[in-house]
This record gives structure tokens, C-alpha cells and sequence, in this order.
């Protein structure tokens, strides 16, 4: 029998740190109905999605840092996005920032939850690619994402979703080819990504042409040549003064935009996702079975010399 997985996009316009959270889970839950409606399975929103992209400040006081995480996932405020995906038998992705003090000492990650269509928890990805510094510097973009989080500890998990085997990614990681294989390897079928991508980067403005080239040119490799689906949101427009790029987008295993938005407002995009396109496209170019054998392997390392 035909396999699919209808899924969402629901990029988000720029998240405000005036918004309260109660403001930010009503536009979720706005979306969530929205992907609903349109018979979707599964909906992924961005990274950061409950709150403005702060490491674009530099802050030093930690009741203020802690002020954009989360936490108990659901807790108080975000209870009613889970409530409304079972309520609407819609399951989703989603980005935020995760204070975990269950060790006893206090880490922050840049952290995606997938759950499911009874609003219950699956499974958590922990960003590993976190780009940017620790501190500010002159005639760069100020991204301090390694000033408030550490390195993802728990690797590139695949989990089962309603029977399609699904893999999450946060911004950075787009861009790196090893996130697509990693998943690929796990047994992914759909990739879904969450994203903050500036527009303009000080410090390579001839570069600034190519952002949304950039944005979608490694994505859609990966998808190709790990043939799998992505579906990417975005965070886009103009968010406290700085403009993020948007162009969300859903990509088949071939390579080609399945669906793509065409604002920079809050928007649901969703497309019926043929997994079988995937054996189809593993046979004619990528058959991790044929290709990939340790002896194969074995022969490039040898050819390749010292690393
Ligand atoms: N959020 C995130 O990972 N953004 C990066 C931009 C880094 S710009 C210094 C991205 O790859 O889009």
C-alpha cells in the first residue's frame, strides 16, 4: 500500500521580546488549526518559536538569559499547544530554548521536541552545529549562540512517528552535510528543521545576494543525497530590528521544492509526502546497501593518506 505524510510548515513572522508567551502560543495554536484544516499529519515550527531570537544581545544576568527558556516542556503557558494537537489529532515539532537542571547543575540547549498526534512527547533533538561566539565582536553579526547554550548531547536520533521514521534539525545543522547523513543512516524518511537565519551578515556583505541560495542550496542536497523529505521553518521578517530571512519550504527526496511560502508573516505551507518516492530515488542514484560496504570504505581511507 502507498505510504504518505501529509505535513506543515508553519513559519512564523518575527516573535517580538514585548510578546508574552501567552501571545506567541495563541499565533502556535492559530498555525496548528490552520495545518489542521489543510488535513496535515504533522506540523513543524521554527527554532526559538516561543520567543524573539535572543542571542542577538549580549546579556550577563541570568534571571534575564532565563527569561527565554523553558523549563518544563509543557509547562504553564505552552500546555495549551499540546492540548490543541490532541484536540486536533495534529502532532508537531518544536523549537525553544530548554533549561534542564535534572542533573543539578543548570544546562541550556537549543532544543526541538517532536509529539505526537495525542499531544504526547516523542522524542528531543539538542542543537549540535551552534553557531557564532561567546562575546560580541566589532563588524560581525552579533550571534552569540555559544554564549547561552552548549553542544547538543544526544546526536542525531530518528524517532517513529505514526509509523514514518522522522529525524529533527536546527538551522546550522542545514547547512552541514553530516546532519543529513547521520539521519539518513538512523533510517529518516522526513527531516523537519527549524530556523533563525539573518538576512544580511555584516561581516560578508557580498555574500548577501546568495542568503537564500544558501539557505535552500544545502537543503536541498540533503534531501537528494540522503533521500529523504525536509520540511524547514522559518522565523522570518523583521524581528527587534534585525531582518530574518523566512522562505520556508518543504523538499522532496529528488531534490525539488515541493511547496515553498510566499510571505514573511506568519504561514502555513503543507504537502502530501509520497515516502515511497524515497526507495524510488535510493534505487536509481543512492543505495546505501550497494555503495556504502566497509571495503569501499576501506579503499578510499587507504587512498586518502593522513587526515
Ligand atoms: N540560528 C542559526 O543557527 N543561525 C545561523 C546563522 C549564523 S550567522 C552568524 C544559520 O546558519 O542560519
Amino acid at each position: 500500500m502507498a505510504r504518505h505524510l501529509t505535513i506543515a510548515v508553519c513559519q512564523t513572522g518575527p516573535i517580538q521580546r514585548s510578546a508574552t508567551r501567552a501571545e506567541t502560543v495563541d499565533r502556535l495554536v492559530a498555525l496548528l488549526e490552520r495545518a489542521a484544516a489543510a488535513k496535515a499529519e504533522v506540523a513543524v515550527f521554527p527554532e526559538m518559536a516561543l520567543t524573539s531570537f535572543f542571542p542577538r544581545w549580549e546579556m550577563e544576568d541570568d534571571a534575564e538569559i532565563e527569561a527565554f527558556f523553558e523549563e518544563a516542556m509543557p509547562g504553564q503557558e505552552t500546555r495549551r499547544l499540546y492540548e490543541a494537537a490532541a484536540a486536533l489529532k495534529i502532532g508537531f515539532a518544536l523549537g525553544y530554548s530548554e533549561l534542564d537542571r535534572s542533573s543539578g547543575k543548570t544546562r541550556r540547549y537549543n532544543t526541538m521536541d517532536l509529539v505526537g498526534p495525542d499531544g504526547k512527547f516523542i522524542g528531543r533533538y539538542r542543537k549540535m552545529h551552534i553557531p557564532g561566539g561567546t562575546e560580541a565582536s566589532a563588524g560581525t553579526t552579533t550571534h552569540l549562540e555559544r554564549r547561552y547554550f552548549e553542544l547538543g548531547d544526544l546526536g542525531f536520533p530518528v524517532f517513529d512517528y505514526c509509523g514514518v521514521r522522522v529525524g529533527l534539525a536546527l538551522c546550522n545543522d542545514r547547512r552541514w552535510p553530516e546532519t543529513y547523513r547521520m539521519l539518513g543512516l538512523g533510517g529518516a524518511e522526513v527531516v523537519l528543521i527549524g530556523y533563525n537565519t539573518p538576512l544580511l551578515l555584516d561581516e560578508a556583505p557580498s555574500l548577501g545576494h546568495l542568503r537564500m541560495f544558501h539557505n535552500h542550496l544545502p537543503m536541498q542536497a540533503g534531501a537528494y543525497q540522503n533521500t529523504v523529505w525536509v520540511a524547514a521553518a522559518a522565523k522570518a521578517g523583521n524581528e527587534d530590528g534585525q531582518q530574518l530571512i523566512g522562505g520556508s519550504c518543504i523538499i522532496a527526496p529528488t531534490g525539488e521544492l515541493a511547496a515553498q511560502v510566499t510571505s514573511l508573516d506568519d504561514e502555513v505551507i503543507v504537502h502530501r509526502a509520497d515516502l515511497d518516492l524515497i526507495a524510488v530515488c535510493r534505487k536509481v542514484n543512492f543505495d546505501f546497501e550497494l555503495y556504502r560496504r566497509p571495503d569501499q570504505y576501506r579503499l578510499i581511507a587507504e587512498r586518502a593518506g593522513p587526515l
